[in-house]
């Protein structure tokens, strides 16, 4: 493979310093402490908390068991309400558990759950919403929190691409049960593969430690059906370097989103999403959405980027409600989606990571 692939692809991760990385695994190395709530996995599970500014943290070895989990711990059965459209993992993690998708249509302008949507499919087998800060964008929390309130139903956030994102100064995975994140290679924020569960007291987040290594309560006890979700030392030691240089990611990621902004601002048809007002974003995602003004086709403009080298992705196209497992249930029709479909037949995500040159934008809004 070539050193230097003229290839952009969406995204590349930030990696830590190779050097201060191999003192990390050299420690692990002489005290050969692998894996089950070691030194690091603790010193990261506390540094992360204080970084987010949540009460607990509890770490995972990826963001699909860490939703399986959440799911679980709040011992959610029978129908959840939820977006189509997302990464494939949100509704995966609620047919794992038993739980019946319920699709709601989306905002039209961010491609979040819409609040009132939701309540339309509320119905007396209704236990839980999940819904999506989709491309790191908060949902309307207040009004799910409303929501859940009038109907008594939990809320367990998908907070996946959410890592660090504020509302009035106010970490958005504070609202509703449970959230979840990501740290999967290609999020702002990544360890390679890994998750979370954020929590609000301490007795659930030790339901919740509990469920993530087997059920065990102590060496002979083991008090819940449990699942091996566990992060390990060498993820989280490479977690605590990537946590040093989170902030000035995210704001070369701004730097880079507000370019894009600019250059894009005067092409017809081409409609990109701007700040929310009070929110700390974390620019993970930059999608466009290609409007029947603009000359071609979203997916002739795929290809055509795509042909000059550009591999943007079409997230999250297909819809969650369009795959074999899913298309079947009542709400996964068009008609009840029919915002999402628009959405998902629109939508392209650019490059977008920290160290994306300027000379690369350039290149991509001169093709658009
Ligand atoms: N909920 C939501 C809303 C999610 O978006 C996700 C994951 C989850 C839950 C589940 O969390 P995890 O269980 O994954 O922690 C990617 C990711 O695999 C997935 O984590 C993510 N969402 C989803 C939106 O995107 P793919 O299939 O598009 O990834 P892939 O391999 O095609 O990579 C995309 C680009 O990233 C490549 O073109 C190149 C670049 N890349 C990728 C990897 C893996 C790198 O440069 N280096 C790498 O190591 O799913």
């Amino acid at each position: 493979m070539k050193a230097h692939s003229p290839k952009i692809l969406v995204t590349q991760p930030t990696l830590p310093d190779l050097d201060r990385y191999k003192a990390l695994l050299q420690e692990i190395w002489d005290n050969k402490w692998l894996t089950n709530n070691g030194a690091f996995h603790q010193e990261f599970e506390q540094k992360l908390a204080d970084y987010l500014g949540v009460p607990y943290v509890s770490l995972f070895s990826n963001g699909t068991i860490a939703l399986m989990v959440a799911l679980k711990a709040l011992n959610i059965q029978g129908e959840v309400i939820t977006t189509p459209f997302t990464f494939i993992a949100t509704s995966h993690s609620l047919l794992w558990n038993n739980n019946t998708p319920v699709f709601a249509d989306v905002d039209p302008v961010y491609g979040n759950l819409s609040v009132t949507e939701a309540e339309k499919q509320i119905t007396d087998k209704t236990t839980a919403i999940m819904p999506v800060h989709v491309y790191g964008n908060p949902v309307d929390v207040d009004g799910f929190e409303q929501l859940a309130r009038k109907y008594n139903l939990k809320i367990i956030y998908d907070a996946a691409h959410a890592f660090g994102v504020q509302q009035n100064g106010k970490s958005i995975l504070n609202y509703g049960d449970l959230s979840i994140l990501s740290f999967h290679a290609t999020k702002t924020f990544n360890t390679v593969e890994g998750g979370a569960i954020i929590s609000h007291d301490l007795a659930t987040k030790k339901q919740i430690d509990y469920l993530k290594n087997f059920g065990f309560e102590n060496e002979t006890s083991v008090i819940t059906l449990g699942i091996n979700g566990k992060m390990n030392e060498l993820i989280a030691a490479f977690g605590l370097l990537q946590l040093e240089h989170i902030d000035s990611d995210i704001a070369k990621r701004q730097k880079i989103a507000e370019l894009y902004r600019k250059t894009l601002s005067g092409i017809k048809g081409i409609r990109f999403l701007e700040d929310m007002p009070h929110v700390r974003h974390n620019y993970s995602y930059f999608p466009i959405f290609v409007e029947p003004d603009y000359p071609l086709t979203r997916d002739e403009l795929y290809h055509k980027l795509k042909a000059n080298n550009i591999f943007s992705r079409r997230y999250f196209y297909p819809l969650v409600s369009d795959f074999p497992m899913y298309q079947h249930l009542p709400t996964a029709t068009r008609d009840n989606l029919p915002v999402a479909h628009t959405l998902a037949e629109q939508v392209i995500c650019l490059p977008m990571y920290a160290e994306l040159k300027k000379s690369e934008i350039d290149k991509i809004c001169q093709l658009l």
